[in-house]
């Protein structure tokens, strides 16, 4: 059994502003925007923001590695480069696991693609996951962490074309969204997606740490068998009509909004509540990780309140539930006058 390193490549910085932030400045309806500009997008941070020098940061390599790396923001930028439009999206409070949060964007992200890395480190035959730590600590919900850590296969991360990002929207990374470089997982919830990292490391076997066992976990941190919080099932949300909006009876609604899904969307229809005929909705070309636009037509017959549903199907099936999962349909209610 191999021991976990201790190595810190980099030395422990000190916290820049400690403490849970979250920001997360869009509704669904202001969400209309193909690409969610920087200023526009959610923050979410457990532990605080870490100082991070750049002059001297590197990121570590290290594991069950023949050659353990450790490499400059400047050495990143050098290796081969991929940009990737995806969806990015927080899978919600971690104390709250069944509540749907919207908190949901489609960016585009540059660096280098963790394909690369994993070839110039070379793997042992026996690493299963990769380990991910971020350079932030503190505390959580009351537990001490020494460091932001996530798990993920490693065969999970070479399908899904995972990326060390130094880039969000074509400029350098800000530093709230973790700035020198982050991990990406196009199809995986935001909480996968590790900031200011600090090194990552192949092993075996899963990580035991507060952000994988405890939360991001739906087996619950006492069950033997882990659940881990990783690709988006199918997601989907109105943009228009706003919530509160008047419209007139005998006129025709014209809806629009986003589907999303790892596996990639079958279908997404609309409905006007419970025991509604589905219709479905109109939906423009796969576009590969990033969201795919949806139109629809509602007719309006009667006056009074209306609730709008909109409910996304995966391909392979799986259908959004309409409530009590972080992925529940996503409900509009308008005025017909
Ligand atoms: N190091 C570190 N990485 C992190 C987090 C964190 O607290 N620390 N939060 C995660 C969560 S829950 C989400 S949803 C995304 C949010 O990314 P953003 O703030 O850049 O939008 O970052 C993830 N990566
Ligand atoms: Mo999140």
């Amino acid at each position: 059994m191999p021991t976990a390193p201790r190595f810190a490549h980099n030395p422990r910085p000190s916290m820049a502003r400690p403490g849970l932030y979250r920001r997360i400045p869009l509704e669904p309806h202001q969400m209309g925007e193909r690409m969610t500009p920087t200023r526009d997008l959610f923050v979410l941070i457990h532990l605080g923001v870490p100082h991070v020098d750049v002059s001297t940061w590197t990121l570590g390599v290290g594991g069950m590695v023949t050659t353990p790396l450790s490499l400059s923001l400047e050495d990143l930028k050098h290796m081969p480069r991929v940009a990737k439009q995806t969806v990015h999206q927080c899978a919600g409070n971690p104390l709250e696991p069944t509540i749907p949060t919207r908190r949901v964007a489609n960016v585009e992200w540059a660096g280098v693609p963790l394909r690369h890395l994993v070839d110039l480190a070379g793997l042992d035959r026996a690493v299963t996951h990769m380990w991910s730590f971020g350079m932030d600590h503190g505390e959580f919900a009351g537990a001490a962490c020494e460091s932001y850590g996530k798990d993920l296969t490693i065969d999970r991360l070479l399908e899904a074309d995972a990326l060390i990002a130094y880039e969000l929207n074509g400029d350098a990374l800000p530093v709230e969204h973790g700035f020198p470089a982050r991990l990406v997982v196009p199809g995986y919830y935001g909480t996968n997606a590790v900031k200011w990292l600090d090194r990552i490391e192949f092993w075996d076997r899963p990580l035991d740490s507060l952000f994988t066992t405890t939360y991001y976990n739906d087996a619950g941190p006492f069950a033997a068998e882990r659940k881990p919080v990783w690709e988006i099932p199918v997601g989907s949300l109105f943009t228009s009509p706003a919530p509160g909006s008047r419209h007139s009876a005998g006129t025709v609604l014209d809806v629009a909004g986003w589907a999303w899904a790892a596996a990639g969307i079958a279908r997404v229809e609309v409905g006007t509540g419970p025991g509604t005929a589905w219709r479905q909705a109109e939906l423009e070309e796969d576009t590969g990780a990033a969201w795919r636009r949806f139109t629809a037509l509602l007719p309006l017959e009667s006056r009074g309140p209306l609730k709008l549903v909109v409910r996304a199907t995966a391909k392979g099936g799986h259908c959004q539930p309409m409530d009590g999962a972080r992925h529940a349909a996503h409900t509009v209610s308008i005025d017909v006058e």
